[in-house]
């Protein structure tokens, strides 16, 4: 129970609703964690992997409607449908409450009622927020146990008087007809009916870490984004930090955990977040970031020792995995893992694997660990100030148009890179996977409120804090005309990674181009890659026809948000229509 009168009267209010059979306060102690293992091992939500080979990891298969973030069925419930913006679905606060509120009456009736006080960012950072997820799913509690600080101290935290935001989940029936991920931004509330998945269930990730608090930051003057955040470490011992904004299943895990190629010895990159940054103005002018989760939800297929060495030291014990396929011996196994198919495997619904079935493990089947265990955990992912973001990078899984890499000319130039993000669609969502759409900022389906309000607070950001990261786009997906990656990627990231950083201290060059400032191909440190000059020479293109018509689809696609887009980006697109032009007819 609790002293917060707040807390207590909510947690009333709501089991009188769901009429569970049980209230179980999370506590987050180890003892906890094993008695709900065991239930779970025993109704078969969980299967024990093999205890040699992963010990204390375990499987969980999913119900095969219920495998990916569902974005046609995720609202943002303001009372003016304006701020929640062309880029939300919508419902009128009041019809919300009336539909979710039918839903949950009497859901947990039969069921425990779990109460997860939660704290988003480190113990005693000043950034940090704190949250309590209501859930009726014990893997749901075991997976925030894993992705955010639980129990008594985050308790204690909200108790000392700080605010925190209200998450019901329960998984209803897991009916795809009746399921429902509703955000109320003014009353800091969530609700999520009928999914046990991911982003749908683990309600301090996206729903809270992003929808929530991207409203809540655009009120205080800071930015919740969709972004890794890694140190990068020069053979001289400086480290420097860099944010990135990358779709979903885009690369922001493999990036936040690279290992640089051989050539780059005294290289080092330190992994900070994988998937979400709140950054704040500082004393001193800069923007400093903290990671508000502490673990790692993140994409099983194509994690390798080859691809992810870091991950895949991460991922060897305590690991919850969901939806992947296993070995006659019960090994986790995924499509892209290290070594051969073997001859038997059984897929992630349980069936012997037959490729007419398609893969073995589901595209968005994924581990869930905790931060700690990553070899290249940075010793500063605890500071309570955050750490100092020197470049901001945005990208998109591109299989044409845009270039390797190339920086903005200045920040509102950046903020309008950010705004035209493309990206082909994923298996991290439900839907379509391969089709080009706008994602600015890796946001579209995580930003809490109107994108041209969004754009115009990030604009702002610009007139408040004096010392701005440089902005960068990058994209390791560019396919040549056979269909095959151009760009090797993962460690090779590094390359790019480098000429950043170096553009950031003003110590490499680059030529200008009305998109932005591109290096030349000998900026790019290629020593020990096999690359034809060709090639590269064709990765750090920037054909002024083709982007005549990318800037008339982004012209297209900011037209949607009406008098609502910000003057300062209409104005970028404008520039660069003049300018490219001037360059085609010349
Ligand atoms: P979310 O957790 O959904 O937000 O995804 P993410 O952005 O963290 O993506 P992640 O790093 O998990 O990568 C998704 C997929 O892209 C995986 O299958 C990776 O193997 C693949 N991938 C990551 N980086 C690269 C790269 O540099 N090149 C290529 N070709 N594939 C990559
Ligand atoms: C994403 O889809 O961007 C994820 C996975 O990181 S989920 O937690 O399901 O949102
Ligand atoms: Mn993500």
């Amino acid at each position: 129970m609790t002293t917060n009168k707040a807390l207590a009267q909510w947690i009333t209010e709501i089991a009188a609703l769901t009429q569970p059979d049980h209230i179980h306060w999370v506590d987050g102690s180890d003892d906890e964690s094993a008695r709900l293992t065991d239930g779970m091992l025993a109704d078969g939500s969980l299967i024990r992997l093999n205890e040699r080979t992963h010990p204390n990891c375990f499987l969980h298969r999913s119900a095969s409607n219920d495998v990916a973030r569902v974005e046609h069925l995720t609202f943002v419930c303001t009372r003016d449908k304006a701020d929640a913006g062309e880029n939300n679905n919508w419902m009128e606060p009041a019809e919300a409450h009336r539909l979710l509120d039918g839903l949950y009456a009497g859901c947990m009736r039969g069921r425990t009622m779990y109460v997860i006080p939660y704290l988003m960012g480190p113990y005693g950072s000043p950034y940090s927020r704190a949250g309590v997820e209501i859930t009726d799913s014990a893997y749901v509690v075991a997976n925030m146990r894993i992705m955010a600080r639980i129990g008594t101290q985050a308790l204690a935290h909200i108790e000392a008087g700080n605010s925190f935001v209200k998450g019901l989940h329960s998984i209803g029936q897991l009916d795809p007809e009746q399921r429902y991920i509703m955000h109320f931004p003014e009353e800091l509330l969530i609700n999520s009916f009928g999914s046990g998945y991911g982003g749908n269930a683990l309600l301090g990730k996206k729903c809270h870490a992003l929808r929530i608090a991207s409203w809540q930051a655009r009120t205080e003057g800071w930015l919740a984004e969709h972004m890794l955040i890694l140190g990068i470490e020069d053979p001289q011992g400086n480290t420097s930090y860099v944010a990135a904004a990358f779709p979903s299943a885009c690369g922001k895990t493999n990036l936040a955990m690279l290992v640089p190629p051989a050539a780059f010895a005294g290289w080092k990159v330190w992994t900070v977040g994988d998937d979400i940054a709140w950054l704040h103005p500082g004393p001193d002018g800069r923007l400093w970031a903290i990671n508000p989760e502490a673990g790692f939800f993140g994409v099983a297929p194509g994690t390798s020792l080859k691809t992810n060495p870091n991950c895949m030291r991460t991922i060897g014990r305590n690991t919850i995995y969901t939806n992947v396929a296993v070995t006659e011996d019960l090994q986790p196994w995924w499509e892209g893992i290290d070594g051969d198919k073997p001859a038997k495997l059984t897929d992630w619904q349980g069936r012997p694997h037959d490729p007419a079935n398609g893969p073995a493990a589901h595209p968005n089947s994924r581990f869930t660990v905790a931060a700690a265990q990553c070899p290249s955990y940075s010793p500063q992912a605890n500071a309570p100030e955050g750490v100092p973001i020197s470049a901001i990078i945005f990208g998109g899984r591109r299989s044409t148009v845009a270039p390797l890499v190339f920086e903005a000319l200045d920040w509102a130039h950046g903020v309008f890179t950010g705004a035209a993000v493309a990206s082909e669609t994923t298996a991290a969502a439900v839907g379509q996977v391969g089709q080009v759409r706008r994602d600015p900022m890796a946001m579209k389906p995580f930003c809490g409120y109107n994108f041209g309000d969004y754009w115009a607070h990030w604009l702002g950001v610009g007139e408040r804090v004096t010392r701005l990261p440089k902005v960068f786009h990058v994209n390791w997906f560019r396919k040549d005309a056979d269909g095959k990656f151009m760009w090797p990627g993962y460690g090779d990231n590094m390359r790019v990674l480098k000429w950043i950083v170096e553009r950031c201290e003003d110590r490499a060059d680059a030529r200008h181009t009305p998109v932005g400032l591109v290096p030349h191909a000998n900026d790019i440190d290629v020593t020990g890659l096999t690359l034809s000059p060709q090639t590269l020479d064709a990765l750090l293109a920037m054909d002024p026809e083709i982007w005549q018509r990318e800037v008339a689809a982004i012209r297209e696609f900011f037209g949607t948000f009406g008098s609502r887009l910000p003057e300062g980006l209409r104005a970028q697109v404008e520039r660069i229509e003049r300018e490219l032009e001037r360059q085609r007819a010349a």
